[in-house]
């Protein structure tokens, strides 16, 4: 038996009011489809889709006709499905001429004709339709009017993709949701019913690649692009295939002398050329629409082109030369830093690294080259500027990376609505080329002419019987995908479509729901690394408090916590220079005090405790001030949470309650121990006199 949280967002409940039930059966009972809608095509999919969707909402069996071009007219109402760019294009209703320009657009309209009225969702592409319906059945589950329609949609990124951090054995690289669902003691899970039911939510929320394998390529995943492993894979593309979603491999860089075949891998050498010039070959008669390769190069201990003396530019575009033949990409991460520093250098900044490394070769890597740059310069720390990489490079091909996956942010085991943190991303103006030159403005294309670009993520999601591990996650799988469609959305709106979508509409559960998550983030920062210092975590572990526990270390992030003062310098003036990576006029908004966001100030600058942040208040009061008021807004709703009780499951109920109590001890952790510690080290007591141990 599968439990309440397995459907997410797909629940399709049964319509209760049924006044609502009948107008919206008048209009579902037929569904006219364009013929040649090919086995795995998108099309036959979406037909699949609305079927059911109505099948469950509104408890009928819609007939489905195939009107292979003809029209005759109808006396009933129905709905008309439909590719509009298709030869077979049945009920053309005269709004084509502004139609979304992207493949992956959509319009829905309610058609009133003498013939019939109708409505008509199509598609730009067999995958345009299938969002389209995804989009009409979220119209139904949510109680949206359809009688007066005039819906245009196109995805303002043109990838739309998912990383996942997946091994063979069936672990997860910072996943908190149980094990893979794509692998498991060293073989490929081909045949689980949960990867369509994977793709289905993918494709809901908009999404068109995945990448199944993690980044971090070890010996058993080496061997994904054999004639060993790929009929297995080709079947997963296969389901992924149906739904609109490319499939992406990440690659071991050293994969020629990893599989024994050759002694070397350097990028220049010419049997290595060769040798991935057959592997693509391979590929693409197993996977003819394969999406490409996801390569972590020259980071954290992966091998890559270094080894031989060659850059990444050589390194990404031979890869990429054997991917060009077939459309394929290559997505070449930029985390690459120094692992092995000395913490007592204080010259080597870690924030610096993706754009001193990558941005003097723009101009050189090949088309078909996408470099993928982490949305902060250090590492998905709850609070981290944008890194200033994205956008820097004209000529070159870039998609951003977020991580769904709490790695840094909870686990999993904490509420952290992350849609608002990705919205500050996506709206900041890098004004590279001018104002508006906004971080979602590249995604989509608009400042420079990248063929290819967009976002990426790294999912959250595990084989947990309600994916995400916590309930509340799906929020960030659902919201992150809304959002790369449509930057405009607001955080709100997406948490209540996807609360009305997965708990109902009792209005009690929509406002406590959303408020919850969308105060989550803010309470999550208080309790945590204050002011944008980020790191005072376990170290590998990543969950709770150890202020110390990475400053005498090898990774570069460091607080430089002591008796007087705390932050990092990254001024031009005093510090790493790390401010001039920016524009200049963010340049000089970090680089000086006084105009520096507070919440960024550890970041940039080094200060005294008794510094006064824009806000009025001393940085050391603000640690203590953040901290106690974190764990409080976080008691409020865990008992606004409580009056949830009967009205929702009760699985759902017990199990979100459960990880808000131990949410809460760790807040409280968090709290003391981040106090105590910089009580110990300030001598400073809080102005109010509260506990401190
Ligand atoms: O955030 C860090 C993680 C590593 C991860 C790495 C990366 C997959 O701690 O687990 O490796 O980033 O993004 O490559």
């Amino acid at each position: 038996m599968k439990s309440p949280g397995y459907a997410c967002w797909l629940r399709f409940d049964r319509i209760a009011d049924p006044a609502l039930l009948a107008r919206y059966r008048q209009w579902c009972g037929k569904i006219i489809v364009s013929s040649g809608a090919k086995s795995q095509s998108p099309l036959r999919t979406a037909v699949r889709e609305l079927t059911e969707g109505i099948g469950s909402l509104l408890g009928m069996r819609p007939e489905v006709v195939n009107t292979a071009g003809t029209s005759e007219p109808q006396r009933e109402r129905f709905i008309v499905l439909d590719v509009s760019g298709g030869p077979d294009s049945a009920h053309a209703d005269g709004g084509e001429a502004d139609a979304p320009a992207s493949p992956d657009g959509y319009r829905i309209r309610t058609v009133y004709r003498d013939g019939g009225e109708y409505i008509r969702i199509a598609g730009e592409s067999p995958g345009g339709a299938l969002y389209a319906v995804f989009h009409f059945l979220r119209l139904l589950a949510t109680g949206s009017g359809i009688e007066a329609l005039d819906i245009a949609e196109a995805p303002a990124c043109k990838l739309r993709m998912i990383n996942h951090w997946d091994n063979m054995d069936g672990s997860v690289e910072r996943g908190y949701a149980g094990r893979s669902i794509f692998f498991r003691n060293g073989e490929v899970l081909a045949s689980s019913p949960r990867i369509r039911d994977y793709a289905r939510l993918m494709a809901s929320i908009g999404l068109n690649g995945i990448a199944i394998n993690n980044v971090n390529v070890h010996r058993l995943e080496s061997s994904l692009i054999t004639e060993r492993l790929l009929p297995d894979v080709a079947t997963i593309a296969e389901l992924f295939r149906e739904y609109g979603i490319r499939l992406f491999l990440s690659v071991n860089y050293a994969s020629p002398v990893e599989l024994g075949e050759l002694p070397t891998a350097d990028p220049l050498d010419r049997r290595v050329a060769e040798w991935w010039k057959r592997r693509a070959a391979d590929i693409y008669r197993h996977i003819p629409d394969f999406g490409g390769f996801v390569v972590k190069a020259d980071s954290e201990n992966r091998p890559g082109p270094f080894t031989y003396g060659r850059d990444h530019a050589d390194g990404a575009n031979m890869l990429a030369d054997a991917l060009a033949p077939y459309g394929g990409l290559v997505l070449w991460r930029c985390f690459v830093y120094n692992c092995r520093q000395d913490w007592r250098d204080r010259t080597t900044d870690r924030a610096r690294a993706a754009y001193d490394h990558f941005k003097p070769l723009d101009g050189r890597f090949r088309d078909n080259v996408v470099l993928q740059i982490k949305n902060g310069p250090m590492d998905f720390q709850v609070r981290e500027p944008v890194s200033p990489l994205f956008g820097a490079m004209e000529r070159t091909n870039q998609i951003m990376e977020f991580q769904i996956t709490q790695e840094y942010t909870g686990q999993q085991r904490h509420v952290c609505y992350l849609i608002p943190q990705w919205k500050e991303i996506l709206d900041f103006d890098t004004l590279l080329k001018g104002e508006g030159s906004t971080v979602k403005a590249i995604a989509a294309g608009q400042v420079h002419p990248y063929t290819h670009c967009g976002i990426t993520a790294v999912s959250n999601v595990g084989d947990d019987d309600n994916w995400t591990g916590h309930h509340l996650a799906q929020a960030n799988l659902y919201g992150y995908g809304r959002l790369i469609w449509n930057p405009e959305l607001a955080a709100a709106e997406i948490a209540e479509e996807w609360t009305r979508l997965t708990f109902g509409a009792d209005p009690e559960v929509l406002s406590v729901v959303t408020g919850l998550l969308l105060e989550s983030w803010p309470i999550y920062e208080r309790y945590t690394s204050p002011l944008g210092v980020g790191w005072m975590v376990k170290p590998h572990v990543h969950y709770g408090p150890d202020v110390d526990g990475y400053e005498y270390s090898k990774w570069g992030t460091y607080h430089f916590a002591d008796c007087r003062g705390i932050g990092v310098d990254r001024t031009q003036a005093s510090g790493t220079g790390y401010t001039a990576q920016y524009e200049s006029a963010n340049a000089e908004r970090y680089e000086r005090l006084e105009t520096c966001p507070d919440e960024l100030l550890l970041f940039f600058h080094h200060v005294p405790y008794t510094y006064r942040l824009q806000s009025g208040k001393t940085v050391i009061q603000h640690i203590y001030d953040t901290h106690f008021e974190g764990v409080e807004r976080l008691q409020y709703w865990i008992g606004r949470w409580a009056e949830l009780e009967g009205k929702i499951d009760a699985d759902r109920f017990g199990h979100v309650s459960e990880r808000l109590q131990e949410q809460l001890e760790s807040a409280k952790e968090w709290r003391d121990v981040i106090n105590t510690y910089f009580y110990r080290k300030s001598g400073i007591a809080d102005e109010r006199g509260r506990v401190i141990y």
